[in-house]
């Protein structure tokens, strides 16, 4: 078998996503996503000018070698955009790989650890009513782990806090400028908590999404006022660069730790897993190397006790979220798979095997990962430049998030 075409589609049917789609000259196809949010057309370019021409007539079987071949072959390692690129590859490659096998991804990976996979949704609102209300609400439909987020008073909602602020990004052509504010924003989410737990008690699995807006004495200080709550997890308390810095909040606080959602190779989080700096690793099959990075990072995580968590937003594909699912079944040490839902249109235009059965994902038996896409419904949704939100302090001083 040999690879006789490779088609980079980019279609927004709601958001901006880049899709790859192998051709083999038997016929057989894989899709895979190689989307980054508002940086979309850098991975397009580099994978049209640069990795699709060295790929043509290879041997789709050889995952490994092609993955090898993009990863070491190109002398600049790493980043997000090359790793998307490869991202993209991989995904097609196991879907084509799984599809020749006639079995679900899952079986090839080793097959399945478990029946369905536990999902997180999000609930952010304008004040802490709002979010408990939205909680409550979600609960009824038979989620067992919710995020929830609230907006700071006095400040106007923000990517990640209020509600629907995740859908933001997409309205608007340049960066919109937000507001924050970590004084306001340290009591304001113990508070949360606690009426979150006196509404709907202790079963229930509560996580926060700090967004690397903290340095880690202050992630330290808010992991510990969280402790009487017993958070599931406390996400991207601190950017992540410097990896070190998570053994001061270690140090203070047994609230679970989890991060991981930009990262892109198994270096970027060495030493979070192999130190026990963290509980949850929140890398995803898009951005951290397709189902071979995924693997390569989770069997790392396993020898640490760190447990798996894809990163499953809006605008990570429902391919990358079917190759995630497929992961997620194998992968002994699975914790927990994000999933914000996708719009109509997105559903649409990527018909998909997995399916959501109220707080769990099921990856379904088709074979490959389950996913493809429609091009006829994809030329109806052209590209939209939209880039994420941009944050400052309140004195203008810009800031990370
Ligand atoms: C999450 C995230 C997302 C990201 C988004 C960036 O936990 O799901 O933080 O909301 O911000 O995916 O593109
Ligand atoms: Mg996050």
């Amino acid at each position: 078998m040999k690879i006789k075409e490779i088609r980079v589609i980019v279609a927004s049917p709601g958001r901006n996503f880049v899709t790859v789609k192998i051709i083999t000259d038997e016929g057989l196809y894989g899709v895979g996503d190689a989307t980054v949010n508002g940086r979309e057309k850098a991975v397009v370019a580099y994978l049209e000018d640069h990795v699709i021409p060295c790929l043509i007539g290879r041997d789709p079987m050889r995952i490994e070698d092609i993955w090898q071949y993009l990863y070491k072959g190109a002398y600049w390692r790493r980043g997000p955009i090359t790793m998307a690129a490869i991202s993209g590859i991989d995904i097609a490659l196991w879907d084509i790989k799984a599809k020749a096998a006639n079995m679900p991804l899952y079986q090839l990976l080793g097959g399945a650890s478990r029946d369905k996979i536990m999902i997180y949704q999000h609930v952010g609102g304008r004040d802490i009513e709002e979010t408990v209300e939205g909680v409550v609400a979600l609960r009824e439909k038979g989620l067992v782990a919710i995020r929830a987020q609230v907006s700071i008073p006095g400040l106007p909602p923000i990517y990640g806090t209020g509600p629907s602020t995740d859908q933001s990004a997409m309205v608007q052509t340049l960066p919109v400028e937000e507001v924050w504010s970590t004084h306001k924003y340290l009591p304001l989410v113990p508070k949360l908590f606690e009426r979150l737990r006196d509404t709907v008690g202790w079963d229930l699995h509560l996580l926060h999404d700090v967004h690397h807006r903290l340095t880690p004495i202050e992630a330290a200080r808010l992991g510990r006022d969280l402790e009487p709550y017993r958070l599931f997890w406390l996400e991207d308390a601190v950017p992540a660069e410097l990896q070190e810095g998570f053994r001061l909040i270690r140090q203070h606080t047994t609230t679970p730790l989890a991060l991981g959602e930009i990262f892109n190779t198994i270096y970027d989080c060495q030493q979070l897993i192999s130190e026990q700096l963290i509980d949850y690793i929140r890398v995803t099959s898009v951005h951290a190397g397709g189902v071979t990075g995924l693997r390569r990072i989770f069997d790392f995580a396993a020898i640490y006790h760190v447990r798996s968590a894809c990163h499953g937003p809006m605008d990570v594909s429902p391919i990358a979220m079917g190759a995630n699912v497929h992961v997620d079944r194998w992968v002994p040490n699975f914790g927990i798979q994000e999933f914000s839902g996708y719009l109509e249109a997105t559903h649409e235009m990527f018909p998909h095997a997995w399916e959501q059965q109220g707080g769990y994902l099921v990856t379904g038996e088709a074979i490959g990962h389950g996913v493809d896409i429609d091009e006829k419904v994809a030329a109806k949704y052209p590209y939209k430049q939209a880039y994420l939100p941009i944050a400052r302090a309140e004195d203008g001083t810009l800031w990370s998030w």
